[in-house]
């Protein structure tokens, strides 16, 4: 059966508009399928074709093809016009670039690498309320990276015992006390009863300590209740919500970051799921992309990974930060360029087994405008998570001091005993 329609969407002399969104993927083809061929059925597939010519296509539903216009090797770019859109809504978007295509027989493996974004489009998104200088404004903390600690374990523990890690963990010079992904509101901790003690709790070592506090409520649930979880941390002079953004998904993020507009909480992202769809280099989408939309909903900080537990490639880390920091990202053979020009920077958070023997290595990797997110590296310190907290940031002060931790840890028992546990390794 001939398939040369194909062909119709594939255009090697094309230019992209400005207003076009331009897909970057990597395509496997299926045995006996040409390159060429696979980015016309991508491209078709993802845009007004399917697999069989129509009885009648108007003309004018001819300008709403998506054109393969760059092949190289088994990466092609994609541009789609900007009316195959709906502006303001993600969902569609996904639906189409990353939708039916993941599951062509005409492609072994498809990956969604990279996208531009025209400037219309992400102007239909409301970005980032706070963003970076938003975030340490609120803290009053301009130099030095910012800390999370997620009490550990993970689950479990009442609201009386949450409360009691948070409070050593505060107390000992930690910036963020943040929910893990899987807590939400189960029958032994109730969301609205431990989140009024925790605000209040941290209202109270404000005032022992100077310091500013946030806590990250985990409000990740169905999209009514959600809404219902972060007004309440709002009427609880909350100023910050945290969201596993991908299982909650782009509805449910659009509509936590309309929310948020009007009751001045930040968001922070959690990007639990990913892995599923992230990891293959050759099938699925790029976790850069996952970044990208992040940024361009509105959350004010997003997982990046890191050198811990989790695979993160180090090049990988460092595209992400670059992506949802800077203003300009000028991309490379397989990433294409983003102008995000008004769209505020967002906090890159680092995470995954992370421990005060790293912390040097991943200040000069990831430089100090990140969150550094330690769990099982403050509450597993042999002294317990006070002094956990007190390693980590002494960690962070002999990086920015540049003094070998070995050094530091002379003057520093909390240091010393962390590393005595854990050296100076990556966990695995
Ligand atoms: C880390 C963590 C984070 C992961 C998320 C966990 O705990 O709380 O969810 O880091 O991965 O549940 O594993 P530890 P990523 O500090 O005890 O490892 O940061 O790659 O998104
Ligand atoms: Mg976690």
């Amino acid at each position: 059966m001939s398939v040369d329609w194909y062909m119709e969407f594939v255009d090697q002399n094309y230019k992209p508009s400005k207003t076009d969104l331009v897909c970057m993927f990597r395509i496997d083809p299926a045995k006996g399928i040409s390159m060429k061929e696979a980015a016309g059925r991508v491209a078709s597939e993802s845009s007004v074709g399917t697999w069989t010519t129509l009885y009648r296509l108007p003309p004018r539903i001819k300008n709403l093809k998506g054109i393969a216009f760059e092949i190289k090797k088994n990466w092609v770019k994609i541009a789609y016009p900007i009316d195959d859109f709906e502006l303001g809504n993600m969902p569609q978007v996904f639906s189409s670039i990353a939708g039916n295509i993941f599951g062509m027989k005409a492609v072994k493996g498809l990956r969604l690498e990279s996208i531009h974004w025209p400037d219309k489009m992400i102007k239909s998104f409301r970005g980032p309320q706070f963003g970076i200088p938003g975030i340490r404004k609120k803290f009053k903390v301009y130099k030095r990276p910012l800390t999370a600690t997620v009490p550990k374990p993970k689950l479990g523990m009442n609201t009386k015992e949450y409360v009691k890690a948070a409070e050593e963990i505060w107390t000992s010079g930690i910036d963020f006390v943040k929910n893990d992904e899987n807590m939400t509101s189960q029958n032994f901790v109730n969301f609205y009863k431990t989140t009024e003690k925790m605000l209040k709790l941290k209202t109270k070592i404000e005032k022992e300590t100077g310091e500013a506090k946030m806590y990250l409520a985990n409000v990740s649930s169905e999209t009514m209740e959600m809404v219902k979880r972060a007004k309440f941390v709002a009427d609880n002079s909350g100023e910050i919500v945290m969201v596993d953004g991908l299982t909650v998904g782009w509805a449910g993020m659009q509509t936590l970051r309309e929310v948020c507009q009007d009751l001045k909480l930040a968001i922070y992202m959690h990007r639990a799921f990913h892995s599923a769809f992230t990891r293959n280099p050759h099938h699925g989408v790029s976790m850069l992309v996952i970044a990208e939309v992040a940024r361009i909903i509105g959350a004010d900080s997003i997982h990046v990974g890191g050198m811990g537990k989790l695979v993160s490639p180090e090049n990988e880390v460092l595209m992400l930060k670059e992506e949802v920091e800077k203003k300009f990202v000028k991309g490379n053979s397989h990433v294409l360029a983003e102008y995000w020009k008004g769209i505020k920077p967002i906090f890159a958070v680092t995470s995954g087994g992370l421990h005060p023997g790293i912390i040097p290595r991943l200040i000069k990797l990831l430089g100090r405008d990140i969150i550094i997110q330690a769990g099982g590296g403050v509450m597993g310190h042999p002294k317990g998570p006070f002094y956990g907290g007190k390693a980590l940031r002494q960690s962070i002060d002999a990086a920015m001091k540049n003094i070998s931790l070995k050094e530091y840890a002379k003057k520093h028992e909390e240091l010393a005993l962390a590393l005595k546990k854990w050296g100076m390794l990556t966990p695995i």
